[in-house]
């Protein structure tokens, strides 16, 4: 009987590279435009080995305005998930998107604290239509005091950086960049703080802050209105670069590239707003 190659078979094919693992702690936001969704396709589209721990599920509401549902999954579940996935790799690189709740907070908060994972983005999501205000609130305090702390990359979009800062309004390039030094100083953190389509003028502009260096980064603004998943594939990007060895500023510019092409190339749907597509980076 003819033998089968091993993988030990000198016939075999030399391995290829083992891609960088990258985990992405996020959400599922089921139309596919943002969550852990385009932040899996934004690994693929970067060349690293993506990993997902559901946080809570988003379904927009169609007959609601396309306002968010959310159901946030349960503390068990989502300590179960990360239990799986750090027993079966040394999770290195993680990027954390929307973690909707201060049980969901304490339950990650836990997990970086034992794991100590090298690189962490966080993309800092601190509002979802669908929340009860009240409850938002809470997050937004949990997510400052026991997330943020343990970020190594942080990228704050205008209301964001507005609420980190603790700024009373960003109208220019200026104020971004005070409100990259403040969120550094209150976390140790490399800041992308992002302009996009809200500050005037005709480029897309987000201001790069690693405690020393000052760095702008301009792409031309691509129509005046936000992009679903554009904020989560760029801080997906930015870990996906990193996780491959690459320096804080070289990540943010590639991944900035990666963003403007994904925006250029957006898809359309029945939804009031158009979806990034990863794959139109090439
Ligand atoms: O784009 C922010 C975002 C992140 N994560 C989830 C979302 C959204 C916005 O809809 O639903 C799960």
């Amino acid at each position: 009987m003819a033998q089968l190659p091993s993988a030990a078979s000198p016939d075999a094919p030399a391995a290829p590279d083992a891609p960088a693992v990258v985990l992405t702690i996020a959400g599922s936001e089921a139309t596919g435009g943002a969550g852990a969704q385009t932040d899996l396709k934004t690994f693929q589209q970067s060349g690293v080995f993506g990993i997902a721990a559901l946080t809570c599920i988003v379904s927009f509401d169609p007959k609601n305005d396309w306002n968010h549902r959310f159901v946030p999954v349960e503390p068990q579940v989502i300590t179960d998930q990360l239990e799986a996935i750090s027993a079966a790799y040394t999770i290195e690189t993680v990027k954390i998107g929307m973690l909707g709740t201060p049980a969901t907070i304490e339950v990650v908060a836990g997990w970086l604290a034992e794991h100590t994972p090298r690189t962490v983005v966080l993309d800092p999501v601190l509002i979802c239509k669908g929340q009860e205000p009240g409850a938002a609130l809470d997050t937004d305090q949990a997510l400052k005091q026991h997330i943020l702390p343990r970020a190594t990359f942080v990228t704050p979009n205008h209301f964001e950086s507005i609420q980190l800062s603790g700024m009373t309004d960003i109208d220019s390039v200026e104020d971004l960049t005070e409100a990259a030094r403040r969120i550094h100083d209150a976390s140790g953190a490399v800041v992308l703080a992002k302009g996009g389509v809200r500050l005037a003028g005709d480029s897309a502009q987000d201001v790069f802050f690693d405690g020393s260096h000052v760095d702008i980064l301009t792409a031309p603004k691509i129509g005046d209105v936000a992009v679903s998943g554009a904020g989560c594939t760029l801080a997906a990007a930015v870990a996906a670069e990193l996780g491959k060895g690459a320096d804080p500023l070289t990540a943010a510019r590639t991944a900035k590239s990666l963003v403007t092409a994904a925006i250029q190339g957006r898809v359309s749907s029945n939804a009031p707003f158009d979806a990034v597509w990863q794959g139109a980076a090439g």
